[in-house]
């Protein structure tokens, strides 16, 4: 009988052990490339039992097409701030219950209340930076201070463009003298001539995106238009020595990629637990390190301590800032001129 007893006592504690842990349930996270640190995947579903499912897209535009065909898909994404802007127009987002997100306290005041997301009522913001030209130091035959470089014939067949439609057509605007956010057809029009002659010309090696760090490191172009994170990336594994960073003098992006969570996602307590996760100050660190993108986190930022404060690519000084634009939601002008446009610059050979 007391055998019988602690074998039914031991089923019911296996029970009850498979009980809990179904309880913790999953949280589906859906999120960029190359973009967060393995380990603080494993610390989170450690710490709380939440298995995290996680999958990856490289563009907003590719992460949008998934977010609306498939919109209780996901529990966490991870928009830049013209697509939060786009979300919460569309009533695609659900308010972020901050009682279940104490550590937004560490996220800069800067970001308090961005003007993507009034209050930041929608999204807590994960990393931030810039758009610019990675470059290898040993083969510039000049100044890389200028978008100009990557419009010319001396560096034909060695531009590596980004496949990414916001952040293209934005520098040949930049360059041009226009805003990344217009909606002018014939500023559109002028951007679009200037990316196909360069294509045309054989000065594109390829339009790419997050295979360029490793192939700049493996020296396989000299110039490549990146965000600022992946810029550092490659510069430091490759020892700091022959790549270098720089956001030309007519300006640039600045962005903010956020965390956000649809409003028909089936765990919105896991996400606001992940959300939360990501956002304590040791974690921020431990991505930061791993991904080398801006943190907004500025706990994480005092924690990195000087070596993250001087070094520009990760801390950019304020006259960079200064000289870029945020990008907007524009999706009129996307759906009338820039989505044809595109087309056309990627399909000429
Ligand atoms: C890294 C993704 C960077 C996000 N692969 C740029 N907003």
């Amino acid at each position: 009988m007391k055998k019988l007893l602690s074998v039914v006592m031991v089923a019911f504690l296996v029970a009850s052990f498979v009980h809990l842990a179904v309880a913790e349930g999953e949280v589906v996270v859906y999120n960029w490339e190359d973009y967060i640190s393995p380990e603080a995947l494993t610390m989170f579903e450690k710490e709380t039992g939440i298995r995290v499912i996680y999958s990856a897209f490289t563009t907003n535009e590719d992460m949008m097409v998934q977010l609306r065909s498939n919109p209780d898909e996901f529990d966490v994404v991870f928009p830049s701030d013209y697509i939060i802007e786009r979300l919460i127009k569309e009533g695609l987002l659900e308010p972020i219950d901050y009682s279940k997100v104490p550590n937004a306290e560490h996220i800069v005041d800067w970001l308090d209340n961005p003007d993507y997301d009034q209050d930041s009522t929608y999204s807590v913001p994960y990393m931030w930076g810039t758009v610019g030209i990675l470059y290898d130091k040993e083969r510039i035959t000049g100044p890389i201070d200028s978008w100009s470089v990557l419009f010319t014939e001396e560096y034909k067949g060695e531009v590596f463009m980004l496949d990414s439609i916001r952040d293209t057509m934005g520098l040949a605007l930049k360059y041009l003298g226009y805003s990344m956010n217009t909606r002018d057809p014939s500023h559109i029009q002028e951007a679009t001539e200037l990316l196909l002659k360069q294509k045309r010309d054989g000065i594109v090696k390829a339009y790419q995106v997050d295979e360029t760090k490793d192939k700049m490191i493996a020296g396989e172009a000299i110039l490549a238009v990146v965000w600022s994170g992946d810029a550092q990336y490659a510069i430091s594994e490759e020892g700091n020595d022959r790549l270098a960073y720089a956001v030309p003098k007519e300006g640039s992006n600045v962005w903010v990629d956020g965390m956000v969570i649809p409003k028909s996602s089936r765990n919105k307590d896991n996400a606001h637990a992940f959300i939360n996760f990501m956002s304590r100050p040791d974690i921020a660190k431990i991505n930061c390190d791993y991904i080398q993108y801006s943190s907004p986190n500025k706990t994480a930022v005092e924690l990195m301590g000087e070596e993250y404060t001087s070094n520009p690519n990760l801390n950019p000084p304020q006259e960079v800032i200064d000289r870029c634009e945020f990008f907007h939601d524009i999706e009129d002008a996307f759906l009338a001129f820039y989505n044809n446009r595109w087309s056309e610059i990627k399909n000429a050979k």
